[in-house]
C-alpha cells in the first residue's frame, strides 16, 4: 500500500503542474473554453489513462475518468470539483477536489478492490462563471440541467457560450446525453478548500459541510447617454457610471443592514467608452447575492431590484436587470455526512462536523439529482480566490485518511 507522504507528495506535485497552466501567464487565470483549458484537460486526462480509467472529454469540456465496477454494476458515485479558476487566482481552489478524487481512485485501483458500483472523477469545466457569469455549467451538465437560455449569453471576450463551445469541439446537441442518468447515482462527494478561516483558526485539517450557501445572480445594464465631460451641464448629464455607483453603494448599505444573514457584490463591472473626458454611456455589471437562507436571499434580489429601477426612473436613464441564476441554498446529505462523520472517528483526526460554506460549490448543482457531501480542507489563513492560497501536506494527508475511510464505509454500505 503506498504511503500517504508519497501520495500527497504526488498530488502537491500535480497541482504545482496545473498551477502553470494559465490564460494569463504570469498570474493564474483559466478560464472556461481558453487555450488553458484545454491544455489542463489534457493534463488529467493523461493521468487518469494512466490509471486504465474509462476517459472522455465531455461536450461541454468536463474531463472524466470511470472506474468500473463489478460485473453489471449499474450505479456510479462521483468524486470531482472543478479545473476552472477565478481571476489572479490560488492553485488549490477546485484543482484540490480532482487530483485527491484522483488519487483515491488511484489507491483503490492500486489495491485491486472492485467495487460493487462504478466510480467517475470529474473535473468540471466551469464552475466559477467568470466567462459568462453563469456558475456550475460543467456540474450542470452532469446533473442534466444545462439551460438553453445559456447558449447565447454574451462571455467577457465578446463571443457567444454556443460559438465558444463549437470552438471547443463539442456538440451542443449531444449536451443531454453527457448527464448522468438519475437512477445511476449513488452520489457525490466534493472536497475542497474551505475558502475561509475557521480550520485555520483552530488548527483543524478538514471539516464535514453541512450546508452550502444560496447565490443568485444578476447582469445590470445600464444604457445613459454619451457627452463631453467638458462642456456638458450637470443638469443635462444621463452619466450611466454615476447611475451605476448609486446603484453599488444601496446594494452595500443593504447587505450592511443584513450582515448577519446575507452578503451581495457587485464584482464586476464594464463602462463604455471607458475615456476620462467622455461621460460613460453604457455601463454593465455583476450583481451576486448570497444567503444561507433563501427567503432572504429572494427577499434582498426583489428589494435590489425594486430600489434599481427606482433609481433609473429618477435619474431618466433606461436600463435593465437580468436574472442570469439562482441556486438555492443546499443541505448535504444525512446519510453521506454520516459515513464521513463515522470516517472522521476512525481516523483518529480531529475536525468540525457541520460547517455552512459561504462559497459556490459543483455540489450546488449536482444536489439537484444526487446525495452530495463535501469534506473541507483547511487552507493557510483562510486565503481563497487569491494566488497566496495554500494548503499544506499535512493537511492533504488527513483529507485522503479520511476519505479513504469514507469510500470503506460507503462500500460496506
Ligand atoms: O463564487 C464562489 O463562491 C465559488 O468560488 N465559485
Ligand atoms: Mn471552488
Ligand atoms: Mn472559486
Amino acid at each position: 500500500m503506498e504511503t500517504y507522504a508519497s501520495r500527497s507528495a504526488r498530488v502537491m506535485q500535480q497541482i504545482t503542474s496545473l498551477g502553470e497552466i494559465s490564460n494569463e501567464g504570469r498570474i493564474l487565470t483559466r478560464l472556461f473554453g481558453t487555450k488553458a483549458h484545454a491544455q489542463v484537460n489534457q493534463r488529467v486526462l493523461l493521468w487518469m489513462n494512466e490509471l486504465g480509467l474509462e476517459t472522455r472529454i465531455d461536450n461541454i469540456g468536463n474531463v472524466r475518468g470511470r472506474l468500473k465496477g463489478k460485473e453489471g454494476s449499474n450505479s456510479v458515485f462521483v468524486m470531482g470539483s472543478h479545473l476552472d479558476s477565478v481571476r489572479n487566482a490560488g492553485k488549490f481552489d477546485g484543482v484540490l477536489g480532482v487530483l485527491l478524487a484522483l488519487d483515491l481512485v488511484g489507491s483503490i485501483q492500486h489495491q485491486g478492490i472492485e467495487l460493487p458500483f462504478d466510480i467517475e472523477v470529474v473535473g468540471f469545466s466551469d464552475e466559477e462563471g467568470v466567462r459568462f457569469n453563469i456558475a456550475y455549467m460543467g456540474s450542470s451538465v452532469l446533473a442534466g440541467n444545462f439551460q438553453d437560455a445559456w447558449l447565447d449569453k454574451q462571455g467577457i471576450y465578446g463571443k457567444s457560450l454556443s460559438s465558444v463551445l463549437e470552438e471547443m469541439g463539442g456538440e451542443i446537441g449531444l449536451l443531454p446525453s453527457d448527464a448522468i442518468p438519475q437512477h445511476e447515482w449513488l452520489g457525490f462527494l466534493e472536497i475542497h478548500t474551505e475558502q475561509g478561516p475557521i480550520l485555520f483558526q483552530q488548527n483543524l485539517p478538514v471539516g464535514i459541510v453541512e450546508s452550502i450557501a444560496g447565490q443568485t445572480r444578476i447582469n445590470l445594464y445600464i444604457n445613459g447617454t454619451r457627452g463631453h465631460a467638458g462642456t456638458t451641464p450637470m443638469g443635462m448629464r444621463r452619466d450611466a457610471l454615476a447611475t451605476a455607483a448609486e446603484f453599488i453603494h444601496l446594494v452595500e448599505n443593504y447587505a450592511m443592514e443584513n450582515k448577519d444573514v446575507m452578503v451581495a457584490t457587485v464584482g464586476a463591472i464594464h463602462s463604455y467608452p471607458n475615456i476620462a473626458n467622455v461621460i460613460p454611456s453604457k455601463v454593465k455589471c455583476s450583481l451576486d447575492i448570497r444567503s444561507r437562507f433563501d427567503d432572504t436571499m429572494d427577499a434582498a434580489t426583489a428589494h435590489l431590484e425594486r430600489s434599481f429601477y427606482e433609481i433609473l426612473q429618477k435619474r431618466g436613464i433606461k436600463g435593465q436587470w437580468e436574472l442570469t441564476q439562482r441556486n438555492p441554498s443546499v443541505i448535504c446529505d444525512e446519510g453521506l455526512r454520516k459515513h464521513l462523520k463515522h470516517a472522521l472517528e476512525k481516523s483518529g483526526l480531529e475536525g468540525l462536523e457541520a460547517m455552512h460554506g459561504g462559497a459556490g460549490h459543483d455540489a450546488v448543482a449536482i444536489a439537484k439529482v444526487a446525495p452530495v457531501a463535501m469534506l473541507f480542507v483547511q487552507c493557510k489563513n483562510g486565503i481563497s480566490h487569491h494566488p497566496e492560497e495554500y494548503v499544506t501536506k499535512e493537511n492533504i494527508e488527513a483529507a485522503m485518511r479520511v476519505c479513504d475511510l469514507f469510500l470503506e464505509e460507503l462500500v460496506g454500505n
